[in-house]
C-alpha cells in the first residue's frame, strides 16, 4: 500500500466549466484515485475552486454582484454538480480561503528572504475610459508569438505563451473596450525566476518518464530564450491575497494583491489544510518531507495551457523556498477537446456544459465518453453521432446487456440465487485466461494513466463475457442439460461483480447497481480472478437490477445537436 496525493488543475470560479474543461482535468484525476482506491492505496485527492484575480471580478461585475458573494455561491454551485459527475475529491476547497492567504504571504516573505524577490517599478497598461490599471484579463490584443487576435493579457490561449500585457499588440480594454490605453508607472514585485533556471531545467531533465506534451512544453518555456524570464507576481486589483507577510503590508505595495496564478498552486497545499481542518486529519505528511511526504507520489493532472504555470512557475515558488515541500512527481496533461466541428467556447456558449449534460444523461453515460476519447496524444472531438454510437453500444449493448440478460435468465431458470450444478470446463478455462491477460494489461495502463488504453481494454473485458455467453448459450443449453447452463450461469453472475469491482473507476453510478443487483459489498480487486470468480457462492441471492443503460434515440441525438450548437439560454 503507497500514498497518493492527487490534485486536478483547480478550475475558475467564473461560471460553470464545460465538458473539455471536465475532461482535462478533473475526471481523469477522478479515475485515477478511483482506481488506486479499489488498489488499496491510500489517496488524498483535492481540487478546489481558483477565486482570485481578473476572472472572478469581472465575472462578479457582469453577474452584478459583490465578488465574494459570488464567489461563495459558485463554489457551491461547481461543488454539487463535481457531486454530479461523482468527482470523489476528498475535498473541494476555495482559494479565497484564510490558510491559503496565511501560505501565499509567507511563500513570499520566505522567498524574499531567499533574495528571489524584487521591486520593479515598471510601466502597466492603464485605461483612461476606466480610470484603472488593466491586469491580465482586463486586456486583450494579438499575441505577439503567434498572431492570435484574442489573446489576454496573461496568456495567449491558442499558443500558451505567458504574457505581459504590455506585449500585446492593438491592445484593448475588457471592461469597455476603449483603446484609449496610456502606460503609467506603478510598483510589483517580481519572482526572480530567472535564477532557478538551472535548478528547474535539471529538474525538468530528470522527467524522462513523464509524457511528452508536459515536458516539451515545459522544454519549450525553459529554451526559448524568454522563457523564463522573472515574472511580475502582484497586481493592482482589489479581489487577492493582499501583497503583504506578517501582517504589514509590502512597503509601496498598499492595495495590491498576489497574481492568481501565484497564489492557485499554493492552494494544493492550503486546501490539504483545508481538509485538515475540516476533518481532524494531518496534512502535513502529504506535504512536508521533513514530515513523512517523501513516501507520497503525488501527480497533477491539467489541459496543456496550464502546463507551463505547473512544470516552470510553481516549482520556482516550491524550489525557492528552500523549506522542504513535496514536489510533484508526475504531470498528467491533456490537449483540448473540440466540439462538433470547433471549439468549446465558454463566452459564447457553444458545446455542453456540466449542468447541461448532467440534465440530460447520468453522469455514467459522460464519463465514459469523455475518458474513453480523451484528448492524449492529440485534440479529440466530441461529436453527437460518436457520443449516440458509444454510449449505445459499449454501455448499452456489451455491458448493459450482459447484465440484463443473465440476471433475468437466472431468474426465470433457477430463480434469484447463483445456481447450483455442472463444472466449468474448456470454454470457462479459455475465457478467464483471456480476461487474466487483458486485466493485467488494464491494470498496467491504469497504473501509467493510459487512459483511453485502459478503456479500450476495460471494454474489451466486457465483450469477451458477451461473446462466451453468446458461444455457450445456455439459453440453449438448459434444454438438454440444466447443470451445465447452471455452471455457465454461476461464472457470468460472478463476472457481473467482478466488471461492477474493474469498471467503478469509469462508471461509478453503474458499478453501484450491478453490485446492489448481486447484493454483495465485495469491492476486493479482482487479483485472483479465478477466486474473485468464486466470490458469489451457490445459493448467494441476488436481484435483477433496474436497466443499467437506455439507449439515445436518434431524435434525442438531433434534438441535442441542435440544442447546443449556438448560444447558452
Ligand atoms: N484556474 C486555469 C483553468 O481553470 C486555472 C488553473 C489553476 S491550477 C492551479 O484552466
Ligand atoms: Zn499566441
Amino acid at each position: 500500500m503507497a500514498r497518493h496525493l492527487i490534485t486536478s488543475a483547480i478550475p475558475y470560479i467564473n461560471g460553470i466549466k464545460h465538458l473539455g474543461n471536465l475532461v482535462g482535468s478533473q475526471l481523469p484525476a477522478d479515475l485515477y484515485a478511483r482506481y488506486l482506491r479499489a488498489r488499496g492505496h491510500e489517496v488524498l485527492f483535492l481540487c478546489a475552486t481558483d477565486e482570485h484575480g481578473t476572472p472572478a471580478e469581472l465575472a462578479a461585475a457582469k453577474a452584478g454582484q459583490p465578488v465574494d458573494a459570488y464567489c461563495a455561491e459558485m463554489h457551491a454551485v461547481q461543488a454539487e454538480i463535481a457531486r454530479g459527475f461523482a468527482l470523489s475529491f476528498d475535498h473541494f476547497g476555495r482559494s479565497s480561503s484564510a490558510e491559503n492567504r496565511v501560505l501565499t504571504q509567507a511563500f513570499a516573505k520566505r522567498l524574499a528572504e531567499e533574495g528571489l524577490i524584487r521591486e520593479v517599478v515598471e510601466q502597466q497598461m492603464y485605461s483612461v475610459a476606466d480610470g484603472r490599471f488593466l491586469p491580465d484579463r482586463y486586456i486583450e490584443g494579438t499575441c505577439p508569438n503567434c498572431g492570435f487576435e484574442s489573446a489576454r493579457g496573461d496568456q495567449c490561449d491558442n499558443c500558451t505563451k505567458q504574457l505581459d500585457p504590455v506585449d500585446l499588440i492593438n491592445p484593448r480594454s475588457t471592461v469597455s473596450g476603449s483603446t484609449d490605453l496610456e502606460l503609467r508607472e506603478t510598483k510589483h514585485l517580481y519572482l526572480r525566476q530567472s535564477e532557478m533556471k538551472g535548478k528547474l531545467s535539471e529538474w525538468i531533465e530528470s522527467k524522462s518518464d513523464w509524457p511528452v506534451l508536459t515536458t516539451s512544453i515545459a522544454k519549450k518555456w525553459l529554451n526559448d530564450g524568454d522563457g523564463l524570464q522573472d515574472r511580475g507576481i502582484t497586481r493592482d486589483l482589489k479581489w487577492g491575497v493582499p501583497a503583504q507577510f506578517d501582517g504589514a503590508p509590502w512597503a509601496g505595495m498598499d492595495g495590491k494583491v498576489f497574481y492568481v496564478w501565484f497564489d492557485a498552486p499554493i492552494e494544493y497545499i492550503a486546501c490539504a489544510q483545508e481538509w485538515a481542518a475540516a476533518t481532524g486529519n494531518d496534512w502535513e505528511r502529504w506535504w512536508r518531507t521533513d514530515k513523512g511526504a517523501d513516501d507520497v507520489t503525488y501527480t497533477q493532472f491539467m489541459g496543456k495551457d496550464n502546463v507551463p504555470f505547473h512544470t516552470l512557475s510553481f516549482p520556482a515558488t516550491i524550489l525557492g523556498s528552500n523549506e522542504p515541500w513535496k514536489l510533484v512527481d508526475y504531470i498528467k496533461s491533456f490537449n483540448y477537446l473540440n466540439y462538433d466541428g470547433g471549439q468549446f467556447s465558454t463566452s459564447r456558449g457553444r458545446g455542453v456544459f456540466m449542468d447541461q449534460a448532467l440534465s440530460l444523461l447520468p453522469a455514467d453515460y459522460w464519463r465514459w465518453w469523455l475518458l474513453s476519447h480523451a484528448p492524449e496524444s492529440s485534440d479529440s472531438e466530441f461529436t453527437w453521432e460518436n457520443f449516440q454510437q458509444s454510449a449505445n453500444k459499449d454501455l448499452a449493448d456489451v455491458l448493459g446487456n450482459l447484465v440484463s440478460r443473465v440476471t433475468k435468465f437466472c431468474r426465470s431458470k433457477f430463480g434469484e440465487v447463483v445456481p447450483e450444478g455442472g463444472t466449468w470446463g474448456a470454454a470457462e478455462d479459455a475465457l478467464i485466461a483471456d480476461i487474466e491477460t487483458r486485466l493485467r494489461a488494464y491494470e498496467g495502463y491504469m497504473q501509467a494513466m493510459d487512459v483511453r488504453k485502459a478503456a479500450i481494454e476495460l471494454r474489451s473485458i466486457w465483450v469477451a463475457g458477451n461473446e462466451y455467453l453468446q458461444a455457450s448459450a445456455p439459453w440453449t443449453v438448459v434444454k438438454t442439460d440444466p447443470a451445465q447452463a447452471a455452471a455457465q450461469i454461476r461464472l457470468a453472475l460472478n463476472l457481473i461483480r467482478v466488471y461492477a469491482v474493474i469498471s467503478q473507476p469509469f462508471i461509478p453510478a453503474a458499478a453501484e447497481s450491478m453490485m446492489a443487483g448481486m447484493k454483495t459489498d465485495d469491492w476486493s480487486w479482482p487479483t485472483d480472478l479465478r477466486a474473485a470468480l468464486n466470490a458469489l457462492p451457490v445459493g448467494h441471492a441476488f436481484e435483477v437490477p433496474e436497466v443499467l443503460f437506455r439507449k439515445i434515440t436518434d431524435d434525442e441525438r438531433v434534438e441535442w445537436q441542435e440544442r447546443f450548437a449556438g448560444v447558452r439560454g
